[in-house]
């Protein structure tokens, strides 16, 4: 009885603090060198999060962000005919699990005029898309309208307009996945106690 209360309470303590890892950045841009940039330079580092860019590449712009002048954000660049010069990809460190919150900038044209994609088992797939663009560029304030569940973690999103335009990207507002210390530190925990559960159990007997 007295072994079945300890692994309860021990079970309930578990359950309860391992969701509190679970972490929130806000990437803003606004530390970041303005200018083009190369795949693996640095755009954002929010705590324990660092986000780069991946290998669509584009630039940080300073000014007319959604608040306004002076505000930064990461642009894809308008790089001619190839339509995924239009494209954006933010690459991480750690394995985001959810997208709470995007401004992005983005017009209409033939096409869906945003999306929000993430690499699949084969083709990537699309998590998000907007065909709520104007005819001029326009800053759409959380344009995904609540928390994204993506389908599975990834450490890649790339962001687009299917057509001929270019995109914009700022206060992206991530969940992200514990620190892998962490899970590492709950495992031995988790071993331990149930470990002693173990050998309590066999005491008795
Ligand atoms: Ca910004
Ligand atoms: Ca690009
Ligand atoms: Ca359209």
């Amino acid at each position: 009885m007295r072994l079945a209360t300890i692994c309860a309470a021990g079970l309930v303590v578990f359950a309860t603090c391992v969701p509190t890892f679970a972490s929130i950045a806000t990437v803003d841009f606004e530390s970041a060198v303005p200018g083009a940039k190369v795949s693996g330079d640095e755009l954002a580092t929010v705590g324990s999060l660092v986000a780069k860019v991946g290998s669509q590449t584009g630039s940080i712009v300073a000014g007319g962000g959604p608040a306004g002048a002076g505000d930064q954000y990461l642009y894809s660049d308008d790089g001619g005919a190839d339509p995924q010069d239009r494209a954006v990809e933010i690459v991480f460190n750690k394995p985001i699990s959810s997208i709470l919150s995007l401004d992005a900038l983005f017009q209409d044209s033939g096409g869906t005029d945003f999306t929000i994609r993430i690499p699949g088992p084969g083709p990537n797939i699309v998590v998000f898309s907007s065909n709520a663009g104007g005819l001029n560029p326009a800053w759409f304030t959380d344009v995904i309208g609540g928390p994204l569940v993506l389908p599975f973690y990834t450490t890649k999103l790339i962001f687009t307009d299917n057509d001929t335009n270019p995109v914009g990207i700022d206060n992206l507002k991530v969940e992200y996945v514990p620190e892998a210390g962490s899970l590492i530190a709950w495992s031995v925990l988790a071993g331990g106690f149930f470990g002693f559960v173990r050998l309590r159990r066999n005491a008795r007997v």
